[in-house]
């Protein structure tokens, strides 16, 4: 039996606090183990350091298929975050718990890549990642992300609808769920040598939410493949729901009757569980999600940055095309739909 640790210390949002100044605070962290003296106020992030995060992994065979057409139909109420911060500024267990474990990712071979799709479908199978992109018809689309932490993004992914994936997957009738998982590579990865976690990193969806308009696949961002940060080459898009269901390097699809347990679930059940959809109104046990704060350049991460504030929106500003699905799930999960 898994046995489940419950250390408030180890889990990402250990380092936040009721208070506005966590983002300030895990930089000055961050900024300290990296021997840089933190006290001068922006500039945080380096121009040499933004050249070698953003961009595709070397050798990305996908390079090719860049730049595709924008989707319209996904407005945003904001301007979009800018490259070089959302290739800097990222979580990813896998590779560490700070916010700049993005050097260590890059070392993520994503070539051969392969996809398993398994479980309760007509026939299992893998698939090259090459192969699936073959088969997909890749669209931008500018979604805003929202971290369960209270930070915010807004990025122009690529991709495909996730529904694609479910109808190339063919699933029996008595499939009711999509888990997703993570590669495991504690070679790669060094945050996988660390034995509490119960790796790899799982996250699900019912069908109905994985084959909503709005679920999507990312291959890519800023109009060029994904970087390892990022969750090269597939991860998860819902931008409906806090962002560590949008789970990143995902090498299998497997469909199931019953609810999947999901990593941050199974690491603390009480603070985080299956639905994680967005609402101002339920506030995560240790602090409030009535507002986030919007991370555009590199001056909302620096040391005394004050990234703009705003409300949090009911699922992120997405209830048109989500609400439905949950009308009647609140008599039975209450609260527990939104964490
Ligand atoms: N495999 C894996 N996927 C993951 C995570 C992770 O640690 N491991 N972190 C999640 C969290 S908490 C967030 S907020 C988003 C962040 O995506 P980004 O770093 O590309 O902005 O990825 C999610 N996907
Ligand atoms: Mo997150």
């Amino acid at each position: 039996m898994l046995i489940k640790r419950r250390r408030d210390w180890e889990i990402p949002e250990a380092e936040a606090t009721d208070e506005a100044v966590f983002l300030n605070r895990r930089h000055l962290l961050k900024s300290a183990a990296a021997g840089v003296a933190a006290a001068m106020g922006g500039a945080a992030l380096s121009p040499q350091g933004a050249e070698a995060a953003a961009g595709p992994p070397e050798g990305d065979p996908s390079i090719n298929l860049y730049p595709v057409a924008r989707n319209d139909s996904f407005a945003l109420d904001r301007p979009l975050t800018d490259e070089a911060v959302f290739a800097r500024y990222t979580n990813y267990y896998e590779f560490g718990t700070s916010k700049s474990i993005w050097r260590e990712a890059r070392n993520l071979p994503v070539r051969p890549w392969t996809v398993v799709i398994d479980g309760l479908v007509e026939q299992e199978r893998q698939i090259d990642i090459d192969d699936l992109l073959a088969q997909v018809e890749l669209e931008e689309r500018l979604y805003r992300l929202r971290c369960v932490e209270a930070w915010s993004m807004a990025v122009p992914w690529t991709g495909f609808p996730m529904r694609a994936l479910v109808e190339l997957a063919r699933p029996l009738a008595s499939a009711r769920y999509v888990r997703m998982e993570t590669f495991n590579d504690p070679e790669v990865a060094p945050g996988q040598r660390a034995g509490w976690y119960p790796w790899p990193y799982i996250e699900a969806l019912t069908i109905e939410e994985a084959t909503n308009e709005l679920a999507f696949l990312g291959t890519g961002a800023y109009g060029q493949p994904l970087a390892q940060q990022n969750g090269s080459p597939l991860r998860l898009v819902v931008p409906w729901k806090y962002g560590f269901k949008s789970i990143k390097g995902i090498v299998r699809f497997t469909f199931t009757e019953e609810m999947p347990t999901t990593f941050w679930w199974d690491v603390q059940g009480a603070e985080y569980g299956f639905w994680a959809n967005v609402n101002p109104e339920i506030d995560h046990p240790r602090w409030s999600q009535a507002e986030e704060q919007f991370i555009r350049t590199e001056s909302d991460v620096g040391f005394l940055a004050r990234p703009e504030r705003r409300p949090t929106l009911l699922y992120n500003g997405y209830g048109d095309f989500v609400a439905h699905m949950y009308a009647g799930l609140e008599e039975r999960y209450g609260d527990r739909l939104f964490r």
